[in-house]
């Protein structure tokens, strides 16, 4: 163990901060973990969890009846600060820096001489040397790396997670990790801190390329995905399967085709993409359009909705699945939320929302004619069934159970 750190603090106690915050809890660092959210401070010091993922309950639970973590809505001094707070985007897919300025602002009285500051969240190139000069411009007496170098007194490093939800425990422990320092020691102290809990590698690099690295991977996966997006509206012309011709195709040896959906979801990849364009955006031509080509999948499966149902008087609809991925509850920036709701504002019938991983609907899906519901009983009730998330459940329905119905499935598990 490194005795460096004997007390680190995470800004940001969300879907990547807490997960952070009891991995070094569990290796017997003392963490103060910090949010503006009262509600998930009180969960997290009750030894719960305001978040689903699997084993980070029990985590949590141990690290705070130990005393090793602990929440506060307000920072305290620490030798090491990691931010992991929310970039989303604003106006026309504008990164909003918003929640980094104020988390940076808001440590910046309780810094000290030889802390590390580590910024964590998806970021455009430039944040992490923008939150230096935040921090300096509230710190004049303390001195930062873009102001001298190896001799600040503060260490500043970019280090993205890049962690699978529903998988953060382990990748978190065993996923290699970008270090971007602002200098050399700022890299090697930042590798020290994540040595405590990280296994794989830890590999050095400046802040900008590695704010870019993130960026480039998530991107990766979103052209990745607009291929095959695309490769789905091409065949549903040609009358091809396009989960068989996927298939087919990925037994080339270097053919490694993604899957197609009603679209791309979730807080990354639908949104880091744009962090790239907005930088660069006369260069950036294939990114943006293959955020495009995922952006305009939804309205495709919503037009293939409003055919099916021009069948019925008034048809009885079920859609399967809510969150932006398989086995999560998570439904931010979900393609089956979108879709959902355009279906609710053109009355296209009664939906039936089974999504066995919330308990009850969001407030934006409330409405008359919207009910959720239990997979056997909106099966048995609908006309159509719309499958628009692969969750485990849904594949074990009983293929003669959907017998006689209309069967739109985006995700290719019962077409494949
Ligand atoms: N999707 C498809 N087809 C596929 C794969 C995914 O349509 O073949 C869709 C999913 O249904 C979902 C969306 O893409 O709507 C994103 O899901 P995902 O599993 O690809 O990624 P995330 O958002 O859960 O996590 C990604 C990961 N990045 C990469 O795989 C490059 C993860 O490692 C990152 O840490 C995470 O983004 C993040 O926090 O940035």
């Amino acid at each position: 163990m490194n005795t460096r750190f004997q007390t680190v603090s995470l800004i940001g106690l969300g879907y990547i901060g807490l997960p952070t915050a009891a991995m070094l809890a569990s290796r017997k660092i003392k963490v103060i973990g910090v949010d503006i959210n009262q509600h998930a401070v009180d969960t997290i010091n009750r030894g719960e969890i305001h978040i689903v993922e699997p084993d980070l309950d029990m985590i949590v639970q141990a690290s705070v009846a130990q005393g090793y973590l602990r929440a506060t809505t307000r920072p305290e001094a620490a030798d090491a600060f990691l931010i992991a707070v929310p970039t989303p985007f604003k106006g026309d897919h504008e990164p909003d820096l918003t929640y980094v300025e104020s988390a940076a602002r808001s440590i910046a009285p309780v810094i000290k001489r030889g802390d590390l500051v580590i910024l964590e969240s998806t970021s455009p190139v430039g944040t992490t040397e923008q939150m230096a000069i935040w921090l300096a411009e509230m710190r004049p007496d303390l001195s930062f790396p873009q102001q001298k170098g190896e001799q600040a007194d503060i260490n500043i490093a970019y280090c993205p997670e890049r962690v699978l939800p529903g998988k953060v425990v382990t990748e978190l422990v065993n996923n290699d990790r970008v270090i971007g320092g602002m200098t050399r020691r700022c890299s090697q102290r930042a590798t020290d801190l994540y040595k405590t809990f990280v296994t794989a590698e830890c590999i050095p690099t400046n802040a900008r390329t590695a704010e870019m690295c993130k960026l480039t991977e998530n991107s990766f996966r979103d052209v990745n995905i607009a291929f095959a997006n695309e490769l789905s509206v091409i065949c549903d012309k040609l009358a091809i399967n396009v989960w068989e011709l996927i298939r087919l195709a990925n037994r080339h040896p270097r053919v490694n085709i993604l899957q197609p959906g009603p679209g791309v979801g979730g807080h990354c990849i639908a949104v880091d993409p744009w962090f790239i364009v907005s930088k660069t955006p006369a260069e950036a031509r294939l990114i943006r359009i293959a955020r495009e080509v995922n952006d305009s999948k939804p309205h495709l499966v919503i037009d293939k909705v409003r055919a099916a149902a021009e069948r019925f008087r008034s048809p009885r609809i079920a859609c399967l699945g809510l969150s932006f991925k398989a086995d999560i509850d998570d439904l931010r920036e979900s393609p089956s939320v979108e879709i959902v709701q355009h279906l609710i504002q053109e009355k296209l019938g009664d939906l039936m929302i089974v999504e066995p991983h919330i308990n009850a609907l969001p407030e934006s899906l409330q409405a008359p004619n919207v009910e959720l519901m239990a997979l056997p009983d909106a099966i048995h009730a609908a006309d159509i069934v719309l499958l628009l998330v692969n969750h485990r459940a849904f594949y074990e329905l009983p293929r003669n159970d959907l017998m006689a119905k209309i069967v739109i499935d985006t995700r290719g598990i019962w077409s494949a």
